[in-house]
């Protein structure tokens, strides 16, 4: 009697404290809830379901069936009294160790047949009679995901865009080290390894925003790396690819937006592309994204500059910081303020020059933070046709013609991203070539970038005597201007 008291004492609490926690958890298994494998949009992630949901049920009659055979047995022949004798004991029987074999075999067989063809159906090529398949990359780094679709040359982050019902093609690739992608109610959930490319194929069977995560641990934002994949209507699909090639307006002169844009170029567009728009953008990001990421990985420590979210169209957008808070003007302000703030451990606060000061604020007022959220805020596809050049007409802002063509390869300051760092520009460019100017030279770099070849940099400087004449003499002003 007393050890039955004793064993009892440590139970209760125990009850109390697993009985509310497992209801917790179950409760993140309700269909409706966003990371619910049970609630499916996807033909992968409904027959991973059903083949779950299959050995779930042979699972419980198998522990019905031997725990209830147990509980049976202890309670008939448990001893009743001092004076039980101790059963007849025996060793071996033949013929129920052959049966108890025989049976898990038999069930193991039963399951492995649901779940081999399952994992041959899922891992083999996307299905070809479902549609056009849409090809994307989508690279994990620490601690967003970049998504670009090679033959729609667009570029974009944390968001993925794809259309209802077609199969989607992803080429899963890491940048620094391992993650994982995974879209609970669409697909399953596949590593992205350095160095070696996985593969995954999904279809959305409806229309709608799904959430995604990162389910690996790759460092101390892991659990705040999560993306969205949104299910188009094929139109809406078609609208958006041809918007991400639409140029925004430019904001108008005095703006908050002008200013915020022109705040852009100087601090944040060593690492950040906002016009991926234009024809030959696609190729050029890529290779800007690369150069970020070598700048970074020749000096961990150090570098002003690391591979970062192509923020073409943000203002489209409608998360922030990998899919971790609904994007506002507010939000916005706070991320560029104090970026671990709403993200502890991101590598642009600790690599961008502008949050260089003793509490890691930016060195920015509260009007200028504001003025580069309203900007960024206004990045949506303007009223150009899709893929122009934006023509400025009479009065050229030299800092603006930069701002949209020149920063995903040249930073205003001294950090080399494609090109150069442009700081002191106007100084050296006198001395570049034997007999130029430095306003000519700098006209030249514009107009015959194949003349003259900085030393260390490949010879990928687009010529832009298309932007016209009074954009060129802008420029050539305004890069005289860095120092
Ligand atoms: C040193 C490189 C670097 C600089 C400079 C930089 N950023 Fe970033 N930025 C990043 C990285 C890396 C991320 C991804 C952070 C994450 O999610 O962990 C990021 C994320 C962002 C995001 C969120 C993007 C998304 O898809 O949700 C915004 C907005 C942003 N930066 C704005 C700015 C602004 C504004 C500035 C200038 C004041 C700036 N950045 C300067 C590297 C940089
Ligand atoms: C695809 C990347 C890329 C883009 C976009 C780009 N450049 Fe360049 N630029 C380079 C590279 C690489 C070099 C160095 C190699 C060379 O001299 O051609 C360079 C060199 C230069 C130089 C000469 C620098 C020196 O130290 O002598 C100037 C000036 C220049 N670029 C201005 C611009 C301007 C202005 C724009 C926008 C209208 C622009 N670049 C757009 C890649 C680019
Ligand atoms: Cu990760």
């Amino acid at each position: 009697m007393h050890r039955v008291s004793k064993l009892s004492f440590p139970l209760r609490p125990a009850l109390v404290l697993v009985v509310p926690l497992a209801i917790a958890l179950l409760a993140a298994c309700t269909p409706e809830n966003n990371q619910s494998t049970f609630g499916t949009a996807g033909p992968i992630a409904a027959d991973q379901a059903s083949l779950f949901k299959f050995i779930f049920w042979i699972a419980a009659a198998v522990f019905v069936l031997v725990e209830g055979a147990i509980l049976y047995i202890s309670i008939r022949y448990r001893r009743r009294s001092d004076s039980d004798k101790r059963p007849y004991q025996t060793h071996g029987n033949d013929k129920l160790e052959i049966t108890w074999t025989i049976i898990p075999i038999l069930i193991l067989a039963v399951i492995a047949v649901p779940t081999l063809t399952t994992i041959w159906a899922q891992q083999n090529n996307v299905p070809q009679d479902k549609g056009e398949v849409l090809n994307v990359e989508a690279v994990g780094h620490q601690w967003w995901f970049e998504f670009r679709y090679p033959d729609h040359e667009v570029v974009t982050a944390n968001e993925v865009h794809i259309p209802v019902g077609r199969p989607v093609a992803f080429k899963l690739e890491s940048s620094d080290v391992i993650h994982s992608f995974w879209v609970p109610k669409i697909a399953g959930k596949v590593d992205m390894v350095p160095l070696n490319n996985n593969f995954l194929w999904m279809i959305g069977d409806e229309v709608g925003t799904y959430y995604g995560q990162c389910a690996e641990f790759c460092g101390i934002a892991h659990a705040h790396m999560r993306f969205r994949v949104i299910v188009d209507t094929e139109e809406d699909f078609q609208a958006w690819i041809s918007g991400m090639h639409t140029a925004p307006d430019a904001p108008i002169a005095g703006s908050p937006e002008a200013s915020g844009k022109n705040l852009f170029a100087a601090n944040c567009s060593s690492c950040h592309t906002t016009d991926s728009t234009t024809p030959g953008s696609y190729a050029r990001e890529i290779s800007s994204q690369q150069a970020r990421w070598n700048g970074w990985i020749s000096d961990i420590e150090n570098s002003g500059i690391v591979s970062a979210p192509n923020l073409t169209h943000f203002g489209t957008r409608s998360t922030l910081g990998a899919g971790l808070k609904d994007l506002t003007q507010e939000s916005l302000e706070g991320w560029i303020t104090d970026p671990s703030s709403v993200k502890i451990g991101t590598r642009m606060q600790k690599h961008a020059a502008v949050y260089d000061t003793a509490d890691g604020t930016a060195k920015l007022s509260p009007t200028e933070v504001s003025n580069i959220a309203k900007y960024l805020l206004s990045l949506k596809p303007g009223s150009a046709p899709s893929g122009a050049v934006v023509e400025t007409g009479g009065n050229v802002d030299g800092a603006e013609v930069f701002a949209t063509n020149c920063t995903s390869c040249h930073s205003t300051g001294d950090n080399k991203i494609v090109g150069p760092g442009l700081a002191g520009i106007g100084d050296q460019a006198g001395s570049r070539v034997a007999g130029l100017s430095s306003d000519e030279y700098i006209e030249q770099s514009l107009r015959e970038p194949a003349a003259f070849v900085v030393d260390g940099f490949p010879a990928v400087m687009p010529n832009w005597s298309h932007l016209g004449d009074d954009s060129i003499d802008a420029l050539v002003t305004y890069l005289k201007t860095l120092k």
